[in-house]
């Protein structure tokens, strides 16, 4: 009997212990991530970012908060430090050679067969409109390339990598103007920011983008102030400001569904009175109303420039789709005269030559160049390194 008693007991204790142990594990798994909600939903630093979402980015209000830990949290909010623009992309080199290196790798070792055959020239031709070159600048680069081989009559390695490395820098332009016109506008009796719009279709990367140039420009030492122009949704606002919020900019919104242009317009009136540096305007890549997105755009435009001329209209384009990509950027340089492309996404695609295209095309210069969804994942587009890493 006694023995009995005991086992009873036992297993009581055992069966609380372990239900405890559930409920544990229930209570652990309710409770939100351990990272700081500011950070929650938003990209990861580094090399280890996570991979590109198919859904977009969770918003404040999506995600849970712990109930405690509003009363307490301080009211001063720690803000990022960036990384400097200055060797950015030497930092995210090895990101670039990576999506890339198919394209110079392959046209080296083509160009370094012992016969360079008719075949052998149609298979360069067809790497360099497998990376989306184009047609034009493909066959430019394979002429210039034939016909400099042929003076060469030998062909060491080193002198291959030297002749790709010069005609493919030609072929990007290094003559071409890429500085951002972001300086503060002081001449004349109204002094006021530098206005930058940043338009694209819906999902190409308009508001990371946003975000990732506002972290710039802090980082430069500069006051921003952002436009959520995007009304479409209330996220895309949310979006935004978190972005802002990492680095101490001030977002500027309007109800859900309002009119674009005239918080556009807002933001960059805020921007004057408080004496901003830039305003930086996130527009829409879709629409709640039946107007078209580029009335739409053109308007938002127009109405900005009520306080003077916009200093930059930044196109983005996902660089993963490829010719698609060029068919929007020729609709969108219609509506507003674009200054500057963002190539987004180049991490994620081996068809860079897409940067040739695109500024043939548009007659304008890519300025920035996505790798990557971390916070510091963009960088200025410099020729050099970018054909660099192309042949390694
Ligand atoms: N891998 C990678 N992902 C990127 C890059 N730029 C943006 N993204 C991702 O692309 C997705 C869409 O980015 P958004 O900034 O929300 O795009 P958007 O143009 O503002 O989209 P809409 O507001 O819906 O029009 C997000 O998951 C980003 O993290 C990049 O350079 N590389
Ligand atoms: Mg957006």
């Amino acid at each position: 009997m006694e023995y009995v008693i005991i086992a009873v007991v036992i297993a009581v204790v055992l069966i609380g212990a372990a239900t405890g142990l559930v409920v544990n594990g229930r209570r652990r798994k309710e409770l939100p991530p351990p990272s700081t909600p500011a950070r929650i939903g938003e990209p990861q630093v580094g090399e280890d970012a996570a991979p590109p979402r198919e859904a977009p980015a969770r918003t404040v209000e999506e995600v849970p908060l712990p109930e405690a830990a509003a009363p307490e949290a301080p009211a001063v909010r720690e803000l990022d430090v960036p990384e400097p623009t200055a060797g950015r992309l030497v930092r995210l080199r090895s990101r670039l050679a990576r999506s890339q290196n198919s394209m110079g790798k392959g046209l080296l070792a083509l160009l370094s067969r012992d016969h360079l055959d008719e075949d052998t020239w149609e298979e360069i031709e067809e790497v360099l409109l497998t990376a989306d070159v184009g047609v034009a600048p493909t066959q430019e680069l394979v002429e210039r390339l034939r016909a400099r081989v042929k003076v060469l009559g030998t062909r060491t390695p080193d002198e291959l990598r030297t002749l790709l490395r010069e005609e493919l820098t030609t072929l990007v332009d290094p003559s071409l103007d890429r500085t951002l016109h972001t300086a503060r506008h002081t001449d004349g009796d109204a002094p006021r920011p530098a206005v930058v719009l940043v338009v694209g279709v819906n999902g190409v990367g308009k508001t990371t983008t946003s975000g990732k140039l506002a972290r710039v420009l802090v980082a430069d030492g500069r006051t921003v102030l952002l436009g959520a122009a995007d009304t479409f949704r209330a996220a895309a606002a949310d979006q935004l400001q978190t972005w802002g919020e990492r680095v101490g900019a001030r977002t500027v919104r309007g109800p859900e569904g309002g009119d674009p242009a005239s918080v556009a317009f807002d933001a960059v009136k805020q921007g004057i009175a408080e004496g901003a540096d830039i305003v930086l305007v996130d527009t829409a890549g879709r629409l709640h109303t039946k107007t078209g997105l580029m009335d739409e755009l053109g308007k938002v435009k127009r109405v900005v420039e009520k306080h003077g001329p916009v200093d930059e209209v930044l196109l983005v384009l996902d660089a993963t789709t490829g010719q698609n990509g060029l068919v929007q950027a020729k609709v969108f340089a219609e509506v507003v005269d674009i200054t500057g492309i963002v190539l987004t996404k180049l991490d994620g695609t081996a068809k860079g030559g897409i940067v040739v295209a695109v500024q043939r095309q548009l007659g304008v210069p890519v300025k920035l160049i996505g790798l990557g969804e971390g916070a510091d994942d963009l960088a200025p587009f410099d020729p050099a390194g970018f054909v660099d890493a192309l042949i390694g």
